[in-house]
């Protein structure tokens, strides 16, 4: 016999059982020695155990381990003696395959280690595309550079970085600030009218002034618990989705080449401020962006099936949060950023150019966009409650092994078992 032979484990008789249990046990002195000497006995070797307060009431406590079960029956005796001796015994997993913490790829758990995101960004982040407005203008590209060398050396809870905006720049802003502020009477979403008014008292929305992240981050955080955090351009899908799990929404805080003020594909800080951050002020929307999203986002983040789930959550994320539009008072408004922060596609939205449908996860998540011009289609909303409901329906058939849950006072992500 070869020793690979004898290495490889048919599903069968002979291989171990890769496993997880999750026990439960009433806080008291001792209580996990005897587990661990019940599991000892067996002659078990753990190769992981960790601990988390129990979702019980009273002050349970769960326990999972892993290890190697020789057999079905050694599995099966030591279900029957941790049963003995705790409050509940539950396999999470077992397989000659793997364990839950296998499963489990990295995923920023702790606000935190967003920080590693920061020098990650796709194209048109710190290299501008041949077809970029700013590409041939030198001078565009060195501020460019200079704001995002800032964005890339930020770290969690520093003060956001303060940009001196020039007075070419603070012009461009304040083109697009008087062409928007035009239209949003007719043509914004309710929740946006309502906030808009609070951003001009409290954050210095003016034409002549383009507000600065910490400011405007510190509002949004007294309004829905929402936090900005500077980014040198887009991210990826998974690491844009996973800062909303946590409440933090990247901003650019460069602007657009003022050659085109009308309509850019890319983020700027005009589509943050004026776009994104009015709506983050609204707790539906913010609940719409994070809770309901988290459990679909963050879980397909760990399901094997994750990059066609992540694909069509990231989709119903471009017809909604930056391209989305609503039913209000018999009439359709605008609350996608996208929309929001160009004068030039807020004005086309609402003509009948476009094809609107209305919103449906299962046919939104699966309809193709381009990035570079106005949409050909819109989703239209009942409301941001319709559309959070219609969501949550929509991510239970999405594959999740996992349950995740955000514990807003440590502001981290924790996991739980495959309920
Ligand atoms: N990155 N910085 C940044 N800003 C966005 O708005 C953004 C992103 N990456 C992806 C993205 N938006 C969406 O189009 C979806 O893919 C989630
Ligand atoms: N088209 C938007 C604007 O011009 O403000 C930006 C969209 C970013 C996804
Ligand atoms: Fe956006």
């Amino acid at each position: 016999m070869y020793s690979e032979v004898t290495n490889t484990y048919n599903a069968g008789e002979s291989a171990p059982f890769l496993t997880t249990i999750l026990f439960s046990v009433e806080d008291r002195v001792g209580v996990l020695d005897g587990c661990l000497s019940a599991v000892k006995n067996l002659n078990i070797s753990l190769t992981r155990i960790e601990s988390r307060p129990s979702k019980n009431p009273g002050w349970d406590y769960d326990f999972f381990i892993d290890f190697k079960a020789e057999n079905a029956e050694q599995l099966t005796r030591a279900v029957q003696s941790l049963e003995k001796i705790t409050k509940q015994v539950k396999v999470i997993s077992s397989n000659t395959t793997h364990t839950l913490a296998d499963h489990i790829p990295w995923f920023p758990r702790k606000k935190s280690d967003l920080d590693t995101f920061a020098d990650k960004v796709l194209e048109m982040g710190e290299e501008l595309d041949s077809d970029h407005p700013g590409a041939k203008d030198p001078v565009y590209r060195a501020r460019r550079a200079e704001i995002t060398r800032v964005a890339k050396t930020h770290r969690h809870g520093l003060p956001l970085p303060t940009i001196e905006y020039t007075p070419e720049e603070i012009a461009t802003w304040g083109v697009i600030f008087r062409n928007l502020v035009a239209l949003y009477p007719t043509h914004a979403c309710k929740e946006h009218q309502y906030v808009f008014p609070l951003l001009i008292q409290n954050c210095g929305y003016r034409e002549d002034n383009i507000p600065q992240l910490e400011t405007v981050s510190r509002f949004l955080k007294d309004c829905t618990g929402f936090t900005l955090r500077p980014v040198m351009g887009l991210l990826t899908s998974r690491d844009f989705l996973n800062g909303l799990a946590f409440r933090v929404f990247h901003s650019t805080q460069y602007i657009r080449h003022h050659s085109k003020p009308l309509y850019t594909p890319e983020p700027d800080v005009c589509h943050e401020l004026l776009g994104h951050a009015p709506l983050f002020c609204d707790p539906d929307f913010a609940d719409f962006s994070q809770v309901k999203n988290l459990l679909c986002y963050s879980g397909s983040r760990i399901s094997g099936a994750s990059d066609s789930d992540l694909e069509k959550l990231a989709t119903i994320y471009w017809f909604t949060v930056e391209f989305g539009l609503c039913r209000q008072g018999g009439e359709i408004k605008a609350y996608g950023a996208g929309l929001l922060s160009s004068f030039g596609e807020l004005e086309y939205s609402l003509t009948d150019k476009p094809e609107k449908l209305p919103f449906d996860p299962y046919k939104t998540s699966v309809q193709s966009y381009i990035v570079t011009e106005y949409q050909p289609i819109y989703f239209v909303a009942e409301s941001f409650k319709d559309a959070k409901q219609k969501v949550r329906e929509f991510a239970k058939t999405l594959n999740r092994p996992f349950s995740i849950r955000y514990n807003p006072y440590t502001e981290s992500i924790e996991v739980l078992d495959n309920q």
